[in-house]
């Protein structure tokens, strides 16, 4: 569960703080958790407020098999950047008159703490706070990111992704709904349920021909799976339709094609390929909603960053409003 406040006016600061504390009552988060997320969102806020003018706050819960057992706190603005980060990190050195528990405290409090700045192009945070008496999923072979957001003036999001984590391996899809809007997300969730009943069994394209099957009588979809097997140390991949999907493996980019056509539409199967796959390579998936001009050029250093902080920074620069816009970020370990 996720929620987004956008951070313009002091006044957006209680907004934010209150928003946390809903989604921690909702999501049955402990007081003590969302007392230290309403200080986080205090200082982040007053950071964008100070530095950038406006930005925005992402606030989502984490969860393993319905219980959540965590925060995570992303903020983002296009503002000139923290000028000298080590030092605005280290304890002590307060970046403004801030409500002062300072970016050394924050990280502190923080399981994760992670911050990319490009130059000249904007600051963006991730803050993960950890219930201390929930255990996280123990399976580390990856670490995920991801936004997803509704075209302008829709409440749903006709992309939609989903994945599945067994016994080392990882499957991910993600997907694009004809069009947008309800229609558009019906076919997108029917495809990811599809999805989910297949994986464990069977390779990508077989994944994709089930989600035609079960996507005929929708309008549409466009859609790729990807299977990462850690043992074998190989990611397959299968996609039908627009969706960009590139492998980045020490500075070397893979880019995986997809076969054209629709997802329940017609009846064409999409191509396999199979790709190296490391403990240093990172997948990133993104829906057309994302212009097909980005590229990692324009900030470096951000695939070293947190896969949440990458999928943010690429949506936050990248994403047009005029459709629905999703990333999904995969790193191995
Ligand atoms: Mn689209």
């Amino acid at each position: 569960m996720e929620t987004t406040v956008r951070i313009d006016d002091h006044s957006r600061i209680a907004e934010a703080r209150r928003a946390a504390a809903t989604l921690g009552h909702t999501m049955g988060l402990t007081p003590e958790l969302v007392a230290q997320a309403s200080l986080v969102i205090s200082e982040l806020c007053t950071n964008i407020l100070k530095y950038a003018a406006h930005g925005e706050v992402k606030l989502s819960t984490l969860c393993v098999n319905g219980t959540a057992y965590g925060m995570d706190i992303v903020a983002l603005d296009r503002g000139p950047g923290i000028a000298n980060l080590d030092a605005a990190v280290k304890d002590g050195f307060s970046t403004g008159s801030s409500l002062g528990i300072g970016l050394g405290t924050m990280r502190r409090a923080a399981a994760v703490f992670d911050v990319y700045c490009a130059p000249g192009g904007g600051t963006a945070v991730l803050a993960r706070l950890l219930e201390k008496k929930v255990a996280a999923p123990v399976d580390d072979s990856f670490t995920l990111g991801s936004r997803m957001t509704p075209i302008r003036n829709e409440m749903v999001s006709g992309d939609s992704w989903s994945c599945l984590q067994f016994d080392q391996s990882l499957a991910v899809t993600i997907v694009d709904g004809l069009g947008h809007g309800p229609k558009a997300a019906e076919a997108a969730h029917a495809a990811v349920d599809a999805f989910q009943r297949s994986a464990r069994q069977v390779g990508p394209a077989q994944v994709i021909q089930m989600a035609h099957q079960a996507l005929l009588s929708t309008r549409g979809a466009v859609m790729a799976v990807v299977s990462i097997d850690v043992q074998a140390q190989t990611l397959r991949f299968a996609g039908l339709g627009n969706i960009s999907a590139v492998v980045y493996t020490r500075g070397i980019a893979a880019r995986l094609v997809s076969s054209d056509g629709t997802v329940g539409y017609g009846l064409r199967k999409a191509r396999e390929c199979s790709v190296d796959w490391s403990s240093h390579s990172t997948l990133i998936l993104n829906t057309d909603g994302l212009s097909s001009r980005w590229n990692l050029a324009k900030h470096p250093g951000l695939l070293a960053s947190h896969p949440v902080l990458i999928a943010a920074v690429l949506h936050r620069d990248f994403a047009r409003n005029t459709d629905d816009a999703t990333v999904v970020v995969v790193r191995g370990h």
